[in-house]
């Protein structure tokens, strides 16, 4: 396996100035034809570089130098690049290779899906399109022709304007598009085929009228409204938040069921996986609706921070990805806030924080102590497709938020001008973003700098801190002692400590906010926000009332791990009066964390003194009328399997530990019968008609959460029963599905009428299988691997989709793991033989299954020799893809 490296970026010899192509399109046979002008990279370099070109899996037809035909002695062709040596500085290039896209089952480059022809490129596809420098630095101006048969493929698209579209004689026709913007090829796309549009004009800043369309197959146009909506919402934000318009007189999404990720940017003309467009009541959760609108404004998004700046290479993903999720959430969060009072808009802009945070906590920080770790920027891949991570993403836009935090949000604008006036139309660097905001900061505090900051971008793992203080009562001085530490991980054993943002409070014990007044170190407290920048740090506060408890990382105002010396009193305490509403939740899931492992420890003894602790803060969260409905619905849900696995500190049994937590569920739930019935009763009887909104959304997460307390007995069930049958929109249908399906001994008939109410439905049928493939350990009627394996021979099932694929083989080896980790491995072993299955027919998905088993060496003993037996299993095998060998190779050390 080759390993590519940071440091060992060099500049291209040439650049593209202009590229022409010209597509016949053919399902078995597609002609591409390539013009392109070249010049020097540097004006002044010496004639007679090579010329290199990225390809695969092409069949070269000819090449043409200044309209001379070449010889094969005058270029050389290997598997993944052909190179023109001796070539002249400047010049004109023609190529023309031959495609299969019927024959593309992985899904990049030119791709079939269900009888349409889609591209994805990013990151390394368009070299199965065409021979091209295929990296980010080299920037062209594309035109491109689409020739296709008039009747199969009606609709042609690629990016930019439409300059020219024609019949032409043998039933086929053409259309020509131009980009006005230089682009790298990794933003390339076209769609043809059958298609209907839902557009929309609207006006831009500067007057001119711009197109909005989003294409979907035939059917389809009644599932668009919200896709629209979000997208117009998200250019209005984008221009009020960030100063940012829209650059294009056209701009396109379009939707296909077969796509290996959730979407993708390309110029004016964004590709969705239809799981991100398609939403109305009848078939979308409310959390789908939140994706979509997230999904859309994302791509949106990355118009400005990804196109127009785009990547010097992909060590650099972070710079386009991190900050434009860090827009995305930004954008959420003020969508859900909107036209609220002050008090419902914090809480909603709470709960989409702690959405956020709970993702970062259950897959990104397994990540990063796991042996996949690597920075936001990493220093080497193999397989650059293993690197779209939640790493790269989300801590990525956490890397964000904080320079945001330190800087305030004018500055930080400030600094967003300052990038885009440097390297506008350019590929950068994450250098360049940090050094951007670096001049903004000084431009308010001269004697402040982001170089420690930095670490965030070459440090990998996640950083631990402990907390812990005591009270000097004949000085009224609260004295906080913080200390850091970060683990080894792969290639980096030692870290130099990282600038931590430290958002505090201090809640006096009547619960109102103390003033913060920090005596020492000097400077170190902007506004509420402590810098802590040194492997231990000492900071006293004053004027502080005795009985004070201090309220650590607000808002989750750093990617670390807080040790902090709460005695259980204080938790309870803080669960119910921390004026940050983040680490209000946050408390209280401390508590439950701490129950379910006195419950795991003592097998399943429930007359401890945390579950007693967990019960009662229980009863005061059910009975607590001041909590906004969707934030109650976050507070008395119990920590994911996945986030407990992570905090228990030893080696875990999942199986056991997944007893433990439904042992504490089954608990509150016998002891809060009454007031959960009343949660529920006071919200299942409401007629409404549905609507997507923080409020009627948070209504629907109580209910729903209510009912998953509610479902542990009978009683329970009979609600699930009814509510699955009179739901007028799908949250509240799958959500009883879910809990009856997951509880109760027979949940056949349900299953079986919503598998005939949606069986036409693709992605609804894929919440079918997601459902059963999550069944626990637990399930009454015992052993849900069989049904597992069941269903992986479902007529339906189909293992070159990739949602239908996700649907089992990612819910039952990422979400069940009480399943997954049986004891006898059969789970392992089906994984394992489910990833070879995958490799061969799509690399890129195979890679992210194959991680299940990424942190086996926190299972206990018996479980790591089955997770070793199955992923040497995996290792063995002939064949297999770049990136499945890269994550089990380094699983395996
Ligand atoms: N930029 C795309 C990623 C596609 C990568 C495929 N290997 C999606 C996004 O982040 O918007
Ligand atoms: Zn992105």
């Amino acid at each position: 396996a080759v390993t590519h490296y940071r440091k060992d970026y060099s500049t291209p010899n040439h650049r593209i100035d202009r590229t022409l192509l010209e597509f016949d399109l053919d399902a078995e046979s597609t002609l591409v034809k390539s013009r392109l002008d070249f010049s020097p990279w540097h004006l002044q370099q010496a004639e007679g570089l090579p010329i290199v070109l990225d390809g695969e899996d092409l069949q070269l037809e000819c090449v043409t130098l200044d309209g001379k035909l070449l010889d094969e002695s005058l270029y050389q062709q290997t598997d993944t690049q052909l190179i023109i040596p001796n070539a002249p500085k400047q010049g004109t290039l023609e190529i023309a290779v031959r495609i299969r896209p019927s024959g593309n089952t992985r899904l990049e480059g030119l791709y079939m899906s269900n009888g349409n022809f889609f591209t994805q490129c990013e990151a390394q596809g368009f070299r199965r399109i065409t021979y091209f420098p295929d990296r980010p630095d080299v920037l062209s101006r594309f035109t491109v022709t689409l020739r296709a048969d008039q009747a199969a493929y009606p609709v042609t698209l690629s990016n930019g304007n439409l300059i020219d579209s024609q019949k032409l004689p043998d039933g086929k026709h053409r259309t020509v598009w131009e980009d006005p913007f230089p682009k790298p090829a990794y933003l390339f796309a076209l769609v043809a085929g059958q298609f209907v549009c839902q557009e929309e004009s609207i006006t831009k800043s500067n007057g001119q009228p711009a197109l909005l369309q989003v294409w979907v197959e035939p059917g389809n146009l009644d599932k668009t409204d919200f896709a629209m909506q979000s997208l117009k919402h998200a250019i209005e934000w984008d221009r009020q938040r960030f100063g940012l318009d829209l650059d294009l007189d056209r701009f396109m999404i379009v939707a296909t069921a077969d796509f290996n990720m959730g979407a993708m940017e390309n110029k004016g003309l964004n590709i969705f996986n239809t799981k991100f467009v398609f939403a109305n009541p009848q078939l979308a959760t409310d959390i789908d609706f939140e994706n979509v609108e997230s999904v859309v404004g994302h791509e949106y998004f990355h118009n400005w921070t990804g196109n127009r700046v785009t990547c010097r290479d992909w060590f650099q993903l972070s710079l386009k990805e991190g900050l434009t999720v860090f827009r995305d959430q930004e954008f959420s969060a003020d969508m859900l806030a909107k036209g609220l009072d002050a008090q419902q808009a914090a809480s909603a802009r709470a709960v989409k924080r702690i959405d956020d945070v709970k993702v970062l906590r259950a897959a990104q920080f397994p990540e990063d102590a796991g042996p996949m770790a690597h920075p936001i920027r990493p220093d080497s891949y193999q397989e650059i497709n293993n690197f779209y991570t939640v790493t790269v993403y989300e801590k990525g836009a956490e890397v964000i938020r904080m320079q945001h935090t330190l800087l305030g949000e004018e500055q930080f604008q400030r600094g967003m001008r300052i990038y885009f006036d440097r390297h506008d139309g350019q590929a950068a660097t994450c250098e360049d973003f940090v050094a951007a905001m670096e001049t903004a900061l000084q431009e308010i505090k001269p004697d402040q700098d982001l170089k420690q900051f930095r670490h965030w971008y070459s440090q990998a793992g996640t950083p631990n801190v402990s907390a812990s203080w005591h009270y000097k009562a004949d000085e009224s001085e609260l004295v906080l002692t913080l200390k850091q530490s970060c683990a080894p991980t792969p290639g980096q054993a030692e870290k130099p400590a990282f600038h931590i943002p430290v958002r505090i409070g201090l809640v006096s014990n009547t619960g109102l906010d103390l003033p913060l007044q920090l005596k020492s170190p000097k400077n170190a407290l902007s506004g509420d926000i402590l810098n802590f920048t040194e492997t231990e740090q000492v900071f006293v506060f004053q004027g502080v009332a005795k009985g004070t408890v201090p309220s650590l990382f607000r808002g989750f105002s750093a990617p670390v791990q807080v040790r902090a010396e709460y005695s259980l009193e204080e938790l309870v305490f803080l669960a119910r009066h921390d004026n940050d509403p983040f680490n209000r939740w946050d408390a209280g899931q401390q508590v439950f964390t701490q129950a379910i492992f006195e419950i795991y420890q003592s097998s399943g003894d429930t007359s401890g003194k945390l579950v007693q602790a967990a019960n009662l803060m229980m009863a005061d969260l059910l009975e607590d009328p001041s909590l906004s409905d969707g934030f109650r619905a976050l507070a008395i849900a119990l920590p994911s399997e996945n986030t407990l696995f992570e905090l228990f500190d030893g080696l875990v049994d999942p199986v056991a530990l997944h007893f433990a937590r439904q042992t504490l569920r089954e608990y509150l739930a016998a002891c809060n019968q009454g007031p959960l019935l009343k949660l529920y009763q006071a919200r299942a009887t409401h007629t409404e008609r549905y609507e997507y909104n923080a409020v009627a959304a948070g209504k629907r997460a109580l209910k729903n959460a209510s009912l998953a307390y509610l479902t542990v007995d009978e009683p329970g069930q009979s609600l699930a029963r009814s509510q699955f049958l009179s739901a007028d929109n799908m949250t509240d249908r799958l959500g009883a599905l879910n809990l009856l399906a997951h509880n109760a001994e027979d949940a056949q008939s349900e299953l079986d009428q919503f598998f005939n109410m949606f069986q036409k439905e693709a992605l609804a049928l894929d919440k079918w299988f997601m459902t059963q493939a999550t069944t626990p350990a637990s399930h009454p009627a015992g052993n849900p691997l069989e049904r597992i394996q069941a269903l992986l021979k479902h007529p339906a099932f189909n293992l070159k989709n990739p949602n239908r694929a996700r649907s089992v083989l990612a819910a039952f080896a990422m979400q069940n793991p009480s399943v997954f980790h049986q004891h006898t491995g059969v789970g392992y072993q089906l994984w394992a033989s489910l990833v070879i299955e995958l490799n061969a027919i799509n690399p890129q998905v195979a890679g992210r299954m194959a991680r299940a088993l990424d942190r086996w060496s926190k299972l206990t003993p018996s479980l790591q020799t089955q997770a070793r037996a199955a992923l040497e299993k995996i290792n063995a095998h002939d064949g297999l893809s770049p990136d499945v060998h890269e994550i089990i190779s380094k699983a395996l050390g």
